[in-house]
């Protein structure tokens, strides 16, 4: 098999068991908590926009397994520690449960959990604060453009959603969008990631068989069906990551925030037509007009992405892809060779419908819609002609975050 072997939640949660007994003998965990990553089908660079977004949720996500620990025994303290080999910071932290709980400048992880669990306390206000220990354990290539992040921010607010359930009888369940709104404001505060809702969102709401049409303007959602058995998601993983990354992502959002103020909108969802920002062109720098006109047309060509697959017009779906990969090349500046390359290599596979990067980009991945015919060629085409070492993987819709009570299992 060319592509990657994604494993079930069921092998997933009985390997991390494994881990946590191997570390905590005679210690049994009672919750586990998994949270999907994404893959952007269409709307890129444009949830912060207020725009429309088009993704899906995936089989590889970030799962916890970790149980209530007694207050007093252990000084209000919880425990947390990554199993993830991407990271070479120190794998595990201690939060004091007395104390505000501040963001980490090291290790840089650990802003993922803690925000989620600061916000969570803020929000909720439960009657008593509890201690607890966790391990984390996540399947999506950390860096590749398919929310590793909200995967673990999600994961984390459906495990304390589940601590808070056992520990406290006037536990307040929160709703998903607004789950998905705490975990967004945790990315930006603690991850200082100026980042929009469609990842967070996705992790919370998606279902299987169905791509989430989300409107980012009100935070609502159409599930669309996206279920054909002669179709395939390719994502192929480049498996490059630019240092760029950061830095230029907060830029990107300024850049649109500019835009729109000199538009006299709010956000770039509102301008009516690309007449509207042809009117105002000598009013801005050329950087400033190509990164509206990609923000402007990319919210067209996601509304018509959604109606094309509404149509199974996958031809139609296609052709709207491979513009998105060149309006985020040449107005949003944010591909980079490789990525190029990928697109490229499937467009020229006959049987391949459209293809683009997809993600935050500057390194990551590609998506690309394929007839299932056809993708072992477009494997094979890729791997040949690639100048790096590509992964790849085949996505089904997935469902978003789910939990298990472990003593009931
Ligand atoms: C990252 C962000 F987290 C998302 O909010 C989105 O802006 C995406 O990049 C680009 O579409 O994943």
């Amino acid at each position: 098999m060319a592509s990657e072997k994604t494993t079930t939640l069921k092998e997933f949660k009985d390997n991390l068991l494994e881990s946590y007994r191997k570390e905590f003998p005679n210690d049994e965990p009672t919750i586990c908590a998994f949270a999907p990553g994404r893959v952007n089908l269409i709307g890129e660079h444009v949830d912060y926009n207020d725009g429309f977004v088009f993704p899906m949720a995936i089989p590889l996500g970030t799962m916890i397994i970790g149980k209530a620990l007694d207050n007093s025994t252990n000084n209000n303290k919880c425990y947390i520690q990554t199993l993830s080999n991407d990271v070479d910071e120190p794998k595990s932290i201690e939060v004091d449960l007395t104390k505000e709980i501040s963001r980490f400048e090291s290790p840089k992880w650990a802003n993922y959990v803690v925000g989620v669990l600061a916000l969570f306390l803020e929000r909720t206000k439960p009657e008593k604060r509890q201690s607890f220990r966790i391990i984390i354990a996540t399947s999506v290539p950390i860096g590749g453009g398919l929310s590793s992040s909200a995967s673990v921010e999600v994961a984390m607010c459906t495990f304390l959603e589940l601590l808070y359930q056992y520990s406290s009888f006037n536990f307040q369940p929160l709703s998903k969008v607004n789950k998905a709104l705490l975990c967004c404001k945790a990315e930006q505060t603690y991850a200082q990631v100026p980042c929009g809702i469609m990842d967070q969102y996705t992790a919370c709401i998606a279902e299987a068989d169905h791509a989430l049409l989300i409107d980012c303007r009100n935070n609502t959602s159409q599930s669309i069906p996206m279920k054909n058995k002669d179709v395939c998601v390719l994502v192929v993983n480049s498996n490059v990551k630019h240092e760029l990354v950061a830095g230029t992502y907060a830029q990107r959002v300024q850049h649109c925030q500019e835009a729109a103020n000199i538009l006299g909108h709010k956000k770039l969802r509102e301008v009516s037509s690309i007449e509207e920002l042809e009117k105002a062109r000598d009013k801005m720098s050329s950087v400033i007009y190509k990164r509206a006109r990609h923000a402007i047309t990319e919210i067209k060509r996601t509304e018509a992405g959604a109606k094309a697959l509404i149509n199974n017009d996958y031809n139609e779906f296609g052709r709207l892809m491979y513009d998105s990969h060149e309006s985020l090349r040449d107005d949003f500046e944010v591909s980079c060779e490789e990525l190029d390359q990928l697109v490229e290599l499937a467009r020229s596979v006959d049987g391949v419908y459209g293809s683009r990067m997809t993600g935050g980009g500057f390194g990551g991945c590609t998506v690309t819609l394929v007839k299932k015919s056809s993708v072992e060629k477009c494997i094979d085409t890729i791997k040949k002609g690639y100048k790096g070492t590509a992964s790849f993987y085949e996505f089904e819709p997935s469902n978003g975050t789910c939990s298990v009570n472990l003593k009931k299992d």
